[in-house]
């Protein structure tokens, strides 16, 4: 792949409302937009989902920003590559820092697929036309929430996930399911458990969640297991999921019985795709996360569900679950619940200059010559 420049873009949008979990509140959002020019005159898109402050991963935007522009880009100027799926090992000479490697590595694969005239999906090995879309709810008060839920119940979203910490569980759980009996509905804790709150888990079992998404702590995968022999309601992991290694280690401990992959989280679409094949193969169900992302990570995460393991629906809701204009266009829209997997080049999808320029606070170019 013959590269002239890649430009870093730092952009920024307030979110149509505030998203709450019990590590705090987001009403931001600052990513990292990567456009690599190809020789031949293609563009590749990437987005960086690391977030301002360090609250969900260790990394954010500066982070990241500072391994795009001293050591990731720097590299692959100085080692070419011939085809996407190198891109994973050769970074590996960087220890971690998965977001940032991520926002360039998808990228480039979009940049691969629009020469190649294919769709992304279609590069992935995606065998849907369109995928089911689930919708997080993440509000300060009970009636908000229930509002929420109406609203996106009356659009066709498919799956309702909510965030859940001992201060709110028991209480949110059950009036939900008093008013929607037969919602799939799930709960993330993001790490507000210990192994002491065990009771607190258990009494969720009454409720039929599809599953509860990391109760425990974000590094851990041993305690999960010792949860999980004691309640029906699977587990699913997130955070506690970063690498390959990770994935191995959970299915082996019996610590989980769902995986939400998110491709910035673990570094790329090459160990996505490797998650994907590995969890198929173990008969564990994936799905995709979400990151409160642009058009241009949603994109990516809708040709990775187009992948036959994702049997639960992810957090892929449409451009207007969080934006007033997103920055790619046509916005991803979900009818039905279901969203569209396109079958243009590439991510499918064009940037809306006007917008890009709008919600842009800082770029640079990094030319190959
Ligand atoms: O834990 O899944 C999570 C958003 C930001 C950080 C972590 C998480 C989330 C979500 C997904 O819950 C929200 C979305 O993108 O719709
Ligand atoms: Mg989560």
């Amino acid at each position: 792949m013959e590269i002239k420049s890649v430009k870093l873009s730092v952009i920024k949008m307030p979110l149509k409302a505030p998203f709450t979990t019990h590590l705090g509140t987001v009403v931001e959002r600052e990513s990292i937009i990567v456009e690599v020019n190809g020789m031949d005159g293609h563009q590749g898109y990437g987005e960086g989902v690391a977030f301002s402050s360090p609250w969900y991963t260790e990394e954010t935007v500066q982070t990241s920003y500072h391994m795009l522009k001293d050591f990731l880009i720097p590299y692959l100027k100085e080692n070419p590559i011939a085809h996407p799926a190198e891109v994973t090992e050769k970074f590996r000479v960087f220890r971690r820092n998965q977001m940032a490697k991520a926002a360039l590595e998808t990228a480039l694969w979009d940049l691969y697929a629009r020469q190649e005239n294919r769709s992304l999906s279609n590069v992935l090995g995606g065998t849907v036309d369109k995928i089911p879309s689930g919708v997080v709810v993440a509000t300060k008060s009970l009636q908000e929430t229930i509002q929420q839920i109406e609203t996106y119940l009356a659009t066709g979203y498919r799956r309702v996930k909510v965030k859940i910490s001992p201060k709110n569980d028991i209480q949110l759980v059950s009036e939900l399911r008093k008013r929607f009996p037969d919602l799939e509905l799930m709960a993330d804790a993001n790490s507000a458990y210990t192994l002491k709150d065990i009771d607190r888990l258990k009494a969720l079992d009454e409720y039929g969640l599809l599953m509860i998404e990391q109760p425990l702590a974000y590094d851990d995968i041993i305690e999960h297991s010792v949860i999980q022999n004691q309640i029906k309601t699977p587990i699913c992991l997130d955070e506690s999921i970063v690498t390959f290694e990770d994935v191995y280690k959970a299915i082996e401990l019996k610590s989980c019985q769902v995986i939400n992959i998110k491709i910035g989280r673990v570094g790329g679409l090459k160990t996505a795709i490797k998650i994907h094949d590995y969890c198929k193969e173990k008969g564990i169900p994936v799905w995709c996360g979400g990151m409160i992302e642009f058009g241009i990570s949603r994109a990516h995460n809708i040709a990775l569900a187009s992948l036959p393991g994702f049997t639960i629906p992810g957090d892929i809701s449409g451009s207007d679950r969080y934006w007033e204009e997103d920055v790619i266009e046509p916005e991803i829209i979900v009818e039905n619940g279901m969203i569209a997997v396109p079958t243009l080049n590439g991510i499918g999808f064009k940037i809306n200059k006007k917008r890009m320029q709008e919600v842009t606070v800082f770029e640079e170019y990094f030319p190959f010559n």
